[in-house]
């Protein structure tokens, strides 16, 4: 992970950490993607089974991301991938689970590895889904800022 003042993940311990993913179930191979690189950086880390839940939709993401952290994980990271279509479901889904996982981090405690692609086309999210020929891999993003979030607090 870069960045100014991030800890340093290299070499941590973490499996007797309690992290879970919670996953969407829209656009397959993206979230392939996503999955791939956060379990990947789970496992770097020590976590190498790390609980998937899949829900239907990105939508569905904060409830379940809030039973999971009231239920004692330690973190959870959520994923999904919005795409704009042609009607205003978009911003509608997109901010609902933006706020939503931001109220579950709040309310519990409990840091929400942000993981929600918003993209104007596919091609945008297969960019950033850590797949071979992507640019970026948000899905190892978001593991890698839940861990270290934890670890601040
Ligand atoms: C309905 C819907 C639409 C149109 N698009 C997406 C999407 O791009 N990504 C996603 O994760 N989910 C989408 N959904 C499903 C909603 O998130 C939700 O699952 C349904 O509205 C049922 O509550």
């Amino acid at each position: 992970m870069s960045g100014a003042g991030a800890p340093d993940l290299s070499g941590l311990d973490a499996s007797r950490l309690r992290i879970s993913v919670v996953a969407a179930s829209w656009h397959d191979q993206v979230m392939d993607g996503l999955l791939a690189g956060a379990t990947s950086a789970l496992g770097e880390m020590g976590i190498a089974e790390p609980e998937v839940v899949r829900v239907p939709g990105s939508f569905e993401l904060p409830v379940v991301a809030r039973q999971l952290a009231r239920l004692g994980r330690d973190a959870v990271i959520a994923l999904g991938v919005v795409i704009r279509g042609g009607t205003p479901h978009f911003e509608y889904v997109s901010a609902a689970t933006t706020d939503g996982l931001s109220r579950v981090a709040l309310d519990t405690g409990v840091p929400i590895g942000f993981g929600l692609l918003t993209c104007d086309d596919e091609q945008q999210a297969l960019d950033r889904a850590g797949l071979p020929d992507s640019s970026e891999d948000k899905g190892r993003e978001a593991a890698e800022a839940a861990v270290a979030t934890l670890l601040t607090l």
